[in-house]
């Protein structure tokens, strides 16, 4: 009797567990949404910056990179022409004074044996890759695979107690030898001067 009881008991709770387990709701599964719009746009807002960023400074690193490298170089240049002078004269050993810039018989560069001959007629010379004379080196050679790039040599008579003040060629004691380099990339329409180098002549 007792057992028929219990058993009842269990098939009403079995009962009751079953209509309780139909009653409660069965927890719905999570999905992943995928993304907003908002959230793309700001995304790609955020990587856009970045890439910008990045392209910006790659601009500015070529940039001074490309003139290191041309300011280097021009300050090699400036100093191939104060190095071929240093052991010359002012002025010419056999005729002196008497023609300022090179002499009749110096045609070219190899020619020249004094200062005042990088003066031309007076107006400077250009070694310049343009004229296919230049740029040259301090043993007279011209250094070749550099197009743009000019040399402008000019000598002047100073002033020996004021090295600032030109006077007239030909008038005073102490000579300053000025190079000016050039350069013009493919990209430019003028040529930018890259530096100037000028020293008073030793001799
Ligand atoms: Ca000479
Ligand atoms: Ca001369």
């Amino acid at each position: 009797m007792a057992f028929t009881a219990l058993k009842r008991h269990g098939k009403t709770m079995a009962r009751l567990r079953s209509i309780g387990t139909e009653q409660l709701p069965a927890p719905r599964p999570r999905y992943r949404r995928g993304f907003t719009l908002i959230e793309t746009a700001l995304a790609t807002v955020i990587v856009g910056v970045g890439v910008l960023a990045i392209v910006s400074a790659q601009q500015a690193f070529h940039f001074k990179n490309n003139w290191s490298t041309h300011a280097s170089t021009a300050t090699l240049l400036g100093n191939e022409i104060r190095e071929m002078t240093l052991s010359l004269p002012r002025h010419d050993p056999v005729n002196g004074l008497a023609y300022w810039g090179s002499e009749p018989n110096e045609l070219w560069v190899g020619d020249f044996d004094d200062v005042d001959d990088f003066d031309g007629d007076g107006g400077g010379l250009i070694f310049s890759a343009n004229l296919g004379n230049g740029p040259i080196n301090a043993r007279r050679e011209i250094i070749s695979n550099m197009p743009g790039w000019t040399q402008i040599v000019q000598v002047y008579n100073v002033d020996p107690f004021n090295i600032t003040s030109i006077q007239p060629d030909g008038t005073t004691d102490l000579l300053r030898v000025e190079v000016v380099v050039t350069y013009q990339s493919p990209m430019d329409s003028t040529p930018r001067e890259m530096t100037r180098v000028s020293w008073i002549t030793p001799n």
